[in-house]
């Protein structure tokens, strides 16, 4: 059996014959919903938007071209926090399932892939006067039986350079943050924006999360896994790894941001989620005329 996937106006859904299943909204691209075993893998907000009207809260947002809120003085500063990837309309430009062949069974490990786009001729008036260079982008989602896939292929397509930072903003479903740990960070420096933005290294082999936690882990080897561990038993619940991306935001928004975001709910859901968000913030790659550039995560669930 082959996966299936349909398309329903704003939304594509595809599924594996073993029962992985992922949906992703043309608006912003944004993964809304990786299930496995019946389960979902990520979180969204009861009060996130839907409809356009504002960036998804919940799922996997698209950060580009910027991360955060824009440098003064640069390319980037007109446009909204976290740039506009994630709300602008793409387009679905088709799936390709693929057969790996798997060592013990010789039988094939199905996966299905969808490709959207998004180019400057298909940004608002508004985003193209504030961010005026010729882009392609292809993000590519990857469903297989055990793990969810994101890749962003950025091309140049102007004669000017640009600079950017690109970040994969994933919302991950977690059963109760008090009993999960965050594991592969340790000795890693990271910026902390809720102390100013202050440079630490991190010192727990096991970060676990007891209050409003906003960190860019910097330089981390992206082959080496961030996995989000069970407390009581150490098992990975997640395991991402990266692909040209060298940093990994950890963010809980905790009790009083929860409650202070209009889009957040319930105000109790900061308990069943947690953000392990891989890109490549810390710095700008700056892309020429002509070239192309691709980064992305792959996030292996246990459950
Ligand atoms: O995930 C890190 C972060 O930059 C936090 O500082 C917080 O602002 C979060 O993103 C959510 O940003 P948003 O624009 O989606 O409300």
């Amino acid at each position: 059996p082959q996966p299936t996937v349909s398309i329903k106006d704003h939304t594509i859904e595809a599924s594996l014959p073993t029962g992985q299943s992922v949906t992703v909204q043309l608006y912003g691209a944004t993964v809304t919903s990786w299930k496995s075993n019946g389960q979902e893998q990520l979180f969204l907000s009861e009060k996130a938007h839907l409809d356009g009207s504002k960036p998804i809260r919940g799922g996997i947002p698209l950060v580009f071209p910027v991360f955060g809120a824009p440098p003064k003085n640069h390319a980037t500063s007109a446009l909204p926090q976290h740039g506009f990837a994630r709300n602008s309309h793409w387009e679905f430009l088709g799936k390709s399932s693929s057969e790996s062949m798997e060592r013990d069974h010789g039988q094939g490990d199905l996966a299905v892939k969808l490709d959207f786009g998004l180019s400057h001729t298909m940004l608002s008036k508004e985003f193209r006067k504030t961010w005026p260079y010729e882009f392609g982008l292809v993000y590519s989602v990857t469903l297989t039986k055990d793990a969810l896939e994101t890749t962003l292929q950025v091309r140049n397509e102007g004669k000017q350079n640009f600079d950017f930072q690109v970040l994969m903003h994933t919302y991950l479903n977690v059963e109760d943050i008090s009993n999960i740990r965050i594991k592969g960070l340790e000795s890693k420096t990271y910026v902390d924006k809720t102390r100013n933005a202050t440079s630490h290294t991190e010192a727990s082999p096991a970060l676990s999360i007891t209050q409003e936690t906003d960190r860019v882990y910097q330089d981390l080897d992206p082959t080496v896994p961030v996995v989000v561990a069970s407390a009581a038993d150490d098992k990975p619940v997640f395991s991402i790894t990266r692909e040209a991306f060298n940093d990994v935001v950890v963010w809980n928004p905790w009790i009083e941001k929860a409650k202070g975001m209009a889009d957040f709910g319930p105000d109790e859901a900061y308990k069943n989620m947690i953000c392990v968000e891989a890109g490549s913030v810390s710095t700008w790659q700056t892309l020429e005329a002509g070239d192309s550039w691709e980064g992305g995560q792959s996030v292996k669930s246990r459950i």
